[in-house]
Order: C-alpha cells, then structure tokens, then sequence
C-alpha cells in the first residue's frame, strides 16, 4: 500500500543518513514502520558491529528476527541512535506517542540516546498534537492508582479513559512493565502547551509515565504518499 511505501521510504532514509560507523548501541522503537528501520539495518555488512535495545516485547521480537545483537538497557545504558515511531508530530517535533502501549521503554531508550530519530508517515505530521490522532494522550499509570488518575486528569480539563484490553483478554491492557494505560483526551494541544501539561501530568502521583515527548526528537522523517522523504530537524 501507499502508506507502507512511505513508512519504508522514511525509514531507510533515517538509517542510511544518520547510522554512523562509529556508532554501536541503536534503540529499536515499537510500532509498524519501525519494522523497516530493523529491516534496513538487517541489511547492512557490517550489522554485527551493532547491539540492538529494544523498547518492548514486539520490539525485541524485531531484533531477533532481523537476525540482530540484542542487548538491554541494564548492560547498555549509554545508547548511541535510537530511532522510534510516533502517533502524531507537531512544528516543534513534540510527539504524542504510546499508541502501541510502549511509551515508559519508549521514552527510557529515547532519553538514554544520543541521538533520537523519528520516522513517520505524513498522516502523523499534523503541526498540532491532538489534531490528527484523536485516541487522546497514552499516560501509563500504576494499575491500583487509576481511578485517582482518571479524576485528577479531568480535573484538568481532560477525558480520560483506562485503555481496554481485547475480548480475547478481560481487563484492562497491561503494559510490559505491568502497568495500566490512561488515554486522555486533551483536544488540540498548542505548541506552545506541551511542556506544562506534560509536567502536570508527571506531576500526578501514580503516573509512571506520559506519551508526550516533548523536545526529545533531533529529526523526523516523514514519509510522503508521492514517495518523497521530507526530513525535520
Ligand atoms: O506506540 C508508539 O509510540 C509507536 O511508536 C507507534 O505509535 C508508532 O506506530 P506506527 O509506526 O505503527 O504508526
């Protein structure tokens, strides 16, 4: 389809312009189009010089398939490029992310890099977070601390829901941390705003973590329907 043309499109442009010889440790993000960034990297001669950390069990499952080294976070806690997906992109490059419940690993693996890569297709780069993704702001909180969260978000002028797991699965989604996730719908969220609500929401006795990522991203590539890259910095 067009979508994954442009999801693979972006993601090798980020590999092939940004993965450095010197470079050893890379985060492997979560996601669909991060599936191309494991893929690229499978492809190189000297992939071996490379250890793999990865920010979920889909995501290890992607170094392991890719035929990649897999490392941890303990061992390797100084990351040189980590490249991730995102669920929306703003002008400022903040991102909401957490659409796939991974955000706390997410942001540990994008906070411990160097060097932070965002690739994306263009539905995601709205300029405005809360425009184009509309399933709210993935907040992982600790499960018995839910029903304080979901008040004090709407407190704050939120709409927050605890994330359902499937028929397959009663119960709330549990993440890997064994948490539970909160979305919460803010609408749009000004540029300008990211920052503070995302402190507000740290703030919340209870939240582990939140899915806004503000001002962690050096670059986004984002791939076009026309199966052009346009890259942010
Ligand atoms: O959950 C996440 O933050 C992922 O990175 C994800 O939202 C990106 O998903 P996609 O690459 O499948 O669009």
């Amino acid at each position: 389809s067009l979508v994954e043309k442009s999801k693979k499109i972006c993601a090798y442009a980020a590999v092939d312009e940004n993965l450095k010889p010197n470079h050893k440790i890379i985060g492997i993000g979560s996601g669909s189009t991060v599936v191309y960034i494991a893929e690229r990297i499978g492809h190189l001669p000297n992939k071996d010089q490379f250890t793999c950390i990865p920010t979920g069990f889909q995501s290890k499952q992607l170094i392991i398939d890719n035929k990649l080294n897999l490392g941890n976070l303990e061992e390797f806690s100084k990351i040189d490029i980590a490249f991730d997906g995102a669920d929306e992109i703003d002008s400022n490059l903040n991102c909401i992310k957490g659409g796939g419940a991974c955000l706390l690993q997410e942001k540990l693996v994008a906070d411990s890099a160097d060097n932070f890569i965002i690739v994306a297709d263009d539905r995601k780069s709205t300029g405005v977070l809360g425009k184009g993704w509309k399933k709210g702001v993935p907040i992982e909180v600790v499960p018995n601390a839910y029903n304080k969260i979901l008040n004090e978000l709407s407190k704050i002028g939120g709409n927050p829901t605890v994330r359902p797991g499937t028929p397959a699965k009663a119960g709330p989604v549990i993440t890997d941390n064994g948490n539970f996730i909160i979305d919460c719908d803010f609408g749009e969220i000004p540029v300008a705003d990211v920052k503070d609500l995302n402190s507000k929401i740290k703030a919340m006795v209870g939240v582990v973590e939140t899915g806004l990522f503000v001002n962690m991203a050096q670059k986004a590539y984002i791939g076009n329907a026309d199966g052009t890259v346009t890259t942010v910095s």
